[in-house]
């Protein structure tokens, strides 16, 4: 799924925006314009990447592209990814996030509870600490310092109930990316925030965007409530860089969603770029990282779903996932538009 770069002898001259809002740069006296690009995943992509497209439309960076993106989707009131999502066994709602940006800069936080903008915090940790990582009740403390919000803690009304029902069996087997089993496949991008099932599940809990600017920079986001009922403390692949999300700006930005546990397993986003390096296109450097997943977990792999998102230095983007369902959103100046991933088996 390769992607146009316009390459502009022309007379658009030095910096400047075009009508399109591109900045064309100057290399070698030859004038070129990058195209900016933004992809999120699941649905939930395309209300984010309208955001993210507010930045990137208008010359702004891919960094605060990602960060401007999420948020819209922890801050969905009817949503799973942020405050409002699934809680975990105990009964509290636990946030994992990371960011990272074109010079190896990276934040995150994980077994964050009560703040409603991870994202936002993850990227004051990369900003504001010499640390990449900050958890639980130091994460906390760290964004009450800098400003943030303490929340009351309490469910939503449908995580309330989600929590009753599985309290019923308090059956330890979390269930990861049920989305879209039973969602319906008319697709509208005004309603394309993460929602229940009609069986009260979330349809997923995790947004991951990657994006370029028109500089050329590279840069990406990861924020989930984890694994629905998971064990108090279990942290996913979302806030672990190289893992959950991986940026390396001579080569390209992958994010991760799905099983995390398996993600970490074979460290899926920088396992991902590293393919990419060695000249694989984004679909296929994914493909050959599920592949590995699959061959480690056997007969297994048919109860995970894993996916991954990719773009590369030329703007081409990918997805790849374990299984049918996974689907991501894609933002050119063409448009926004959702696309079926391929899938394995
Ligand atoms: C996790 N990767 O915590 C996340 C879950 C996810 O859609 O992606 N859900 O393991």
């Amino acid at each position: 799924m390769d992607r146009r770069k316009f390459i502009n002898l022309s007379s658009l001259g030095a910096a400047g925006f075009t009508l399109q809002g591109f900045i064309p740069t100057s290399l070698n006296g030859l004038s070129t314009t990058i195209t900016p690009i933004v992809v999120a995943t699941w649905d939930a992509g395309l209300a984010a990447n309208k955001a993210a497209w507010e930045v990137l439309g208008s010359g702004g960076k891919a960094l605060d592209a990602v960060e401007k993106g999420v948020m819209v989707t922890e801050d969905e009131m009817n949503c799973c990814v942020g405050l409002n999502g699934n809680p975990d066994r105990d009964g509290f709602v636990t946030l994992d996030a990371s960011i990272m940006d074109h010079e190896f800069n990276c934040g995150s936080v994980a077994f964050l509870e009560r703040i409603k903008h991870p994202i936002s915090v993850a990227r004051k940790v990369m900003e504001k600490t010499p640390h990449v990582m900050l958890v639980g009740q130091g994460a906390q403390q760290f964004a009450i310092e800098q400003g943030f919000k303490l929340e009351n803690g309490e469910l939503s009304k449908d995580a309330k109930n989600s929590y009753q029902n599985w309290l019923k069996n308090s059956e330890y087997k979390p269930v990861i990316n049920i989305e879209r089993k039973n969602a319906t496949t008319q697709l509208d991008a005004s309603k394309m925030a993460p929602h229940r099932l009609s069986n009260g599940e979330w349809n997923h809990d995790t947004i991951g965007m990657i994006a370029m600017d028109s500089m050329g920079n590279l840069s990406g986001s990861c924020t989930t409530s984890g694994a629905g009922f998971k064990m108090r403390g279990r942290v996913g692949d979302s806030p672990v860089i190289g893992a959950g999300l991986y940026v390396d700006n001579e080569v390209g930005a992958v994010v991760a969603t799905g099983q995390g546990e398996d993600v970490i397993r074979v460290a899926g986003s920088s396992a991902v770029v590293e393919q990419m390096r060695q000249g694989k296109t984004p679909t296929e450097a994914c493909k050959i990282v599920i592949e590995r997943i699959r061959r480690i977990k056997k007969e297994k792999a048919k109860d995970i779903q894993v996916c991954f998102i990719a773009i590369n230095k030329k703007g081409e983007y990918g997805g790849y996932s374990l299984h049918k369902g996974f689907n991501y959103a894609v933002h050119t100046p063409q448009g926004n538009t959702l696309h079926e991933a391929t899938f394995l088996d």
